[in-house]
């Protein structure tokens, strides 16, 4: 008789690149699996304002993660956001002041100053551990992917996206597109 092994899922980093509809690179767009894991909490994410500017323009974030808004310049900002039909008001608060929210469930978050319109963010909260940001040119890697069929999702501040059911293997590459 041959012992049973345990299975073993092998997972390793998922590289790839995300284009948009006119060919050119999805840059900055937010790229993630969603399978059955289940993420944690991130901590210590800040959305900083600084130099009339929310700093990242667009961050991913984990189900249930607490964003801190920080005000680093010497005006009075206000952080607004709407959020799954939603409006969230943090008030107005002066350099020195943060300010914080949960963000509990899965989608996107458009964060605005009610002062500075020229102000704008983006705060993309997914339901699964396996994300990445693109660079400039569009490429991105998702480390620690166990191999397996995902559901693959990009958003891009275009307003262009993209689902689609995809089969990773370990160190496996993926090619996507996003349309309108
Ligand atoms: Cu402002």
């Amino acid at each position: 008789m041959l012992p049973l092994l345990p299975l073993l899922v092998l997972a390793g980093p998922v590289k790839g690149v995300a284009l948009l509809s006119n060919g050119r690179p999805a840059s900055n767009a937010v790229v993630f699996l969603q399978g059955d894991a289940k993420p944690s909490p991130l901590s210590n994410v800040i959305v900083d304002q600084r130099d009339h500017k929310f700093i990242p323009h667009v961050s991913v974030v984990t189900t249930g993660t607490k964003v801190q808004f920080p005000n680093d310049d010497a005006v009075f900002h206000n952080v607004f956001t709407e959020y799954h039909a939603a409006k969230f008001d943090l008030g107005m608060y002066p350099r020195g002041k943060s300010k914080s929210q949960v963000f509990d469930r899965p989608g996107v978050a458009v964060l605005m100053c009610s002062i500075h319109p020229e102000m704008s963010a983006y705060v993309i909260v997914v339901d699964t551990p396996y994300y990445a940001t693109a660079d400039s040119q569009g490429r991105f890697t998702i480390p620690g992917v166990p191999a397996g069929k995902y559901r693959a999702q990009v958003w891009h501040e275009s307003g262009e996206k993209t689902s689609e059911d995809v089969t990773v293997s370990e160190g496996g590459s993926l090619s996507l597109k996003t349309h309108r």
